[in-house]
């Protein structure tokens, strides 16, 4: 009989000799050909990887170049990688067949899509949000190259303004999907303006929930891997000036909560037109980080891979997509937040930068939404630079 201590110790051994065989995030998905497949591999992102500044010991490179538009990120089980698309109309899927880190191929899943900037992966199946409408992708690993979905609802409002959508599947199953304001500022009067709601997608009379409120615009979302509670970034008004309001980083622990707007931005400045119409400011929750006004937070993630150094563990990760309409361009950055336990902030600080040239204001990318893969690299992409990066770490 193997003793106990010797049994652990060969276990560990076989999980060393596997991760050798396999250093890199290896697709366990068979790339069947199709009409729908291209080959990436002489595919080349027009980007300065030189200019970008990250932390000692990390490391940027193109995982997938010809990735239009590349917005919100998915990962299947078995490595398969779905990308949206806001300004296109399409939604992708990645595969790196040999492992060696870089996609091999692109499936285009759907095309004729309506903002389909919205991607989750649950029990082999993809979900995609349009505008008003979830899709479901069943069985999407073995149906690459000839996938179909179906229309799992279609009853959201059809606004283009803010109607893009980020979703993610929450720990109690749920699809949680936003609904933006559909303006810069108003206070419509339907209740499912203005908030992120869920969804259960195996229901039969499927009716969202509002499960937060007073939320202008959040594209994106995940869930603290110990608390399972809710964080959110959240995008922040126009039209106010260069550095009011701040856009937000919120945590929404349960259902029901309202976090302002359009009565109260970033937890202290009042709205110069609805602000007289809501209560004080007390009476909403503020953000948990004002992350800085018109830097367009959007993809976030807790980091729980094993690559970067422990103190990463449970750290955000947020894509800031970049100001529009400020007189001096912010954002465009990749940054984390560090937490205390699971609810207080520790550090809000720049992790990836040099998409912008701050001296002569050129902009070649803007980052989107982060994604870690199983070997604990991140996936960022750049729906300027169509293409999406993968962040490293090695001592
Ligand atoms: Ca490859
Ligand atoms: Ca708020």
């Amino acid at each position: 009989m193997i003793k106990p201590k010797l049994w652990i110790a060969s276990l560990l051994l076989a999980g060393v000799a596997a991760s050798c065989d396999n250093p890199k995030q290896t697709s366990r998905v068979q790339a069947e050909e199709g009409d729908n497949r291209v080959s990436l591999a002489d595919s080349v992102a027009e980007v300065h990887l030189d200019r970008i500044k990250l932390p000692e010991n990390f490391r940027i490179e193109v995982w997938a170049a010809g990735v239009p538009n590349a917005r919100s990120l998915a990962k299947s089980d078995n490595g398969v990688v779905f990308v949206g698309n806001r300004q296109g109309d399409k939604v992708f899927a990645l595969l790196d067949e040999d492992g060696d880190g870089k996609a091999d191929y692109r499936y285009t899943l759907a095309e004729d899509l309506t903002m389909p900037n919205g991607v989750a992966f649950r029990n082999g199946d993809l979900f995609v949000a349009e505008v008003n409408r979830v899709l479901r992708f069943r069985n999407i690993e073995n149906s690459l190259a000839n996938p179909n979905f179906e229309v799992v609802y279609d009853q959201y409002p059809t606004d283009k303004h803010h109607g893009w959508k980020y979703i993610a599947f929450g720990p109690d199953d749920k699809l949680y999907i936003p609904v933006g304001a559909p303006c810069n500022i108003c206070n419509p009067e339907k209740e499912i303006y203005a908030s992120i709601t869920r969804i259960d997608v195996d229901a039969d009379n499927i009716e969202p929930e509002v499960f937060a409120h007073g939320v202008r615009n959040s594209v994106g979302f995940d869930w603290h891997p110990e608390s399972n509670e809710l964080w959110f970034t959240d995008n922040g008004r126009d039209m106010m000036g260069d550095d009011v309001p701040d856009c937000e980083l919120n945590h929404a622990p349960q259902k029901g909560m309202h976090f302002g707007y359009p009565f109260w931005h970033s937890g202290d400045v009042k709205d110069p037109e609805f602000g007289s119409e809501g209560r004080s400011k007390e009476d909403y929750t503020k953000p948990k980080v004002n992350l800085g006004a018109h830097v367009a937070p959007l993809g976030m993630r807790f980091y729980t891979g094993d690559m970067f150094p422990s103190d990463y563990n449970n750290t955000i990760f947020l894509a800031k997509h970049g100001s529009w309409n400020r007189s001096t361009k912010v954002g465009y950055n990749v940054s984390t937040v560090s937490l205390i336990g699971t609810d207080q902030i520790a550090e809000h600080q720049v992790f990836a930068e040099g998409w912008l040239d701050d001296e002569s204001q050129e902009v070649w990318g803007r980052p989107v939404d982060v994604l870690q893969l199983e070997d604990g690299s991140l996936l960022v992409s750049d729906d300027m630079a169509n293409c999406i990066y993968r962040i490293s770490y090695q001592d």
